[in-house]
């Protein structure tokens, strides 16, 4: 199978498989655990924060992160097709009990203007703005990358207005190598950013939340209350490390394969992409033109050995990582070109 579902569904290298395997562990909850405690200085100082906590997942991250800037009742302004939005359970709602302000935009990323438009007044009528949530990359958006201008005038539009920042940066890595910056000149436009290791960077779980070192000692707590307390947790926390030393250099070819795969559907008649809009890993593509349904297209490529997802009515995604390669992505192409002239026939009316 030629799997572009996700780079969620990358496996841990021989080095990191290694490494899990050697590993000095100890009780995590008790902040014995050396490895983890390794792994989240490391992780501060790529971010460029004081403190970062090593979490299970990367919804884990971010539900933390809101529950530590918001107080209950209070909004949150993010672009319409966040992850935090649309894939989280609703658990802005759920565990800090806000409401997402969701403002549209064309490919997820906002504006300093549509922050202002819409952090609101404190009236008797309106609730108060609690933060303002940017994803780097944007995930539906096809993997589009932020310019840090526009991170920086986010910032400061929102901290005039008494406003803080969160940074889903699930993908912050890619947007590094697409910026060619290092990581903390993106994070440091955030007041708190959660970052995935189980993505591009290919370790087999754990995302980290980093920050100012108060929030971060709060967080704890939250962390623990959602379950998040790993105890042995050093086994995982080896692989990240090896993750953030040695992955990011990689993530070049990932666009690179991403750029490939997106020429190559471009071609295909009825599929909208356009290759120039494709910054990262992930290449969102529309068949609507073709009249089929992306679901019944998804379902016809795995018959054909690729996994691609339907993402809406319109669009399928497919992601670039390190388990698949340029010859891979050239299959993929061929599979998405037949799949689409036998779907075609199939709909056909007789
Ligand atoms: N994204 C997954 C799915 O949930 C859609 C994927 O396959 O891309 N922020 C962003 C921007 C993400 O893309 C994801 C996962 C998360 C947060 C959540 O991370 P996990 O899956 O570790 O909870």
């Amino acid at each position: 199978m030629i799997d572009l579902r996700s780079d969620t569904v990358t496996k841990p290298t021989p080095a990191m498989r290694r490494a899990m395997f050697e590993a000095e562990v100890g009780d995590d909850v008790y902040r014995e655990d050396p490895t983890v405690n390794r792994l989240e200085e490391r992780a501060a100082e790529i971010a460029g924060k004081p403190a970062a906590l090593f979490v299970p997942t990367g919804t884990m991250g971010n539900t933390i992160a809101i529950k530590l800037l918001t107080e209950h009742g209070q909004e949150v302004v993010c672009d319409s097709r966040a992850h935090l939005l649309d894939y989280e359970l609703s658990m802005v709602a759920w565990f800090s009990g806000c409401v997402v302000r969701a403002v549209p935009t064309e490919r997820g990323l906002l504006s300093a203007e549509e922050v202002i438009r819409n952090i609101r007044p404190v009236s008797p009528n309106s609730a108060a703005t609690g933060a303002v949530e940017v994803e780097q990359t944007h995930n539906m958006g096809g993997g589009t990358v932020y310019p840090v201008r526009t991170l920086c005038e986010i910032y400061d539009a929102a901290h005039q207005r008494g406003v803080r920042v969160h940074m889903d940066g699930a993908r912050i890595f890619n947007a590094s190598a697409a910026l060619g910056i290092p990581v903390h000149e993106i994070a440091c436009h955030a007041d708190t950013v959660m970052f995935c290791l189980s993505k591009a960077l290919g370790a087999p779980a754990g995302s980290m939340l980093a920050g100012p070192a108060d929030l971060i000692a709060k967080g704890r707590l939250y962390r623990k209350r959602l379950g998040g307390g790993m105890r042995q947790a050093g086994i995982l926390a080896a692989a990240g490390l090896v993750a953030l030393e040695e992955s990011p250099a990689k993530l070049g070819v990932d666009h690179a394969n991403a750029q490939f795969l997106a020429q190559g559907l471009a071609r295909i008649p009825g599929i909208q992409v356009d290759p120039a809009m494709v910054d990262t890993n992930i290449v969102v593509f529309d068949i609507s033109a073709t009249g089929l349904v992306p679901a019944d297209v998804s379902a016809q490529l795995r018959g054909r050995g690729v996994l691609v997802n339907a993402i809406n009515r319109r669009c399928l995604r497919a992601v670039t990582h390190y388990d698949v390669d340029r010859a891979q992505c050239a299959q993929a192409v061929e599979a998405v070109s037949e799949s689409i002239a036998a779907t075609m026939a199939f709909a056909k009316p007789s």
